[in-house]
């Protein structure tokens, strides 16, 4: 089987993945490949953050692998907390208090559309590769379900009932933003 380094700290997002590609793909994560550093995720956008993630682990530690940025993009607050999700409440991940501040930032707003978006960028034989993919919806006024992770109790896509955080991991990634940003990433791999 094929082997392929995911450079995430997110151990959410690893079982994501690996629920989606695990099948055909061997999917290592970073302490698989002996590496515990703080990688800098220092750039303006999804995709120069995913990039210089995968560039890290590419020059640090020589394998190819890919790495995943993603944001939660809301209408109502001009696009944030999109590039700074991770740290729109302060530095760390505390995925409580960014929902608890999102909530709170969107308090008296009626236009309650957003997006998650990721970009995956992928470095192979030399190459560098991104692939994006989006899912459309809107912001509860206050958090639903216990599944999923991060924004997802906030989040209800477009089209259906449930918040991420109700719905089942194979539902979720049926439809998610790294759900489609993976197949594309897989149709790839597979070409
Ligand atoms: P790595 O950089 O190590 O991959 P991270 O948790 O820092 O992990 P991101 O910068 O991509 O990942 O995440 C941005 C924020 O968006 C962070 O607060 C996540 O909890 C949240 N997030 C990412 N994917 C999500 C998803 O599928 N559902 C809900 N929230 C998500």
């Amino acid at each position: 089987m094929q082997e392929i380094v995911f450079a995430t700290n997110n151990s959410h997002k690893l079982d994501e993945i690996r629920s989606i590609i695990g099948a055909r793909f061997k999917v290592l994560s970073l302490a698989d490949i002996g590496c515990f550093d703080d990688i800098p995720e220092t750039a303006d956008t999804l995709e120069g953050n995913a990039l210089q993630k995968a560039r890290y682990v590419k020059e640090h530690y020589g394998y190819d692998c890919f790495a995943d940025d993603t944001g939660l993009m809301v209408d109502a607050l001009d696009g944030a907390p999109g590039v700074y999700s991770a740290r729109y409440a302060g530095p760390g991940h505390d995925s409580r208090a960014n929902r608890a501040l999102l909530l709170e930032n969107m308090l008296g707003h009626t236009d309650r559309r957003a997006r998650f978006v990721t970009v995956i960028a992928l470095i192979k034989d030399g190459a560098e590769h991104t692939f994006t993919g989006t899912v459309e919806g809107e912001i509860l006024t206050a958090p639903e379900g216990e599944g999923g992770f991060g924004y997802d109790p906030v989040f209800r896509p477009q089209g259906f009932d449930a918040t991420f955080a109700s719905m089942s991991p194979e539902d979720k990634n049926a439809i998610s933003h790294r759900g489609r940003a993976t197949a594309r990433l897989v149709a790839f791999l597979k070409s």
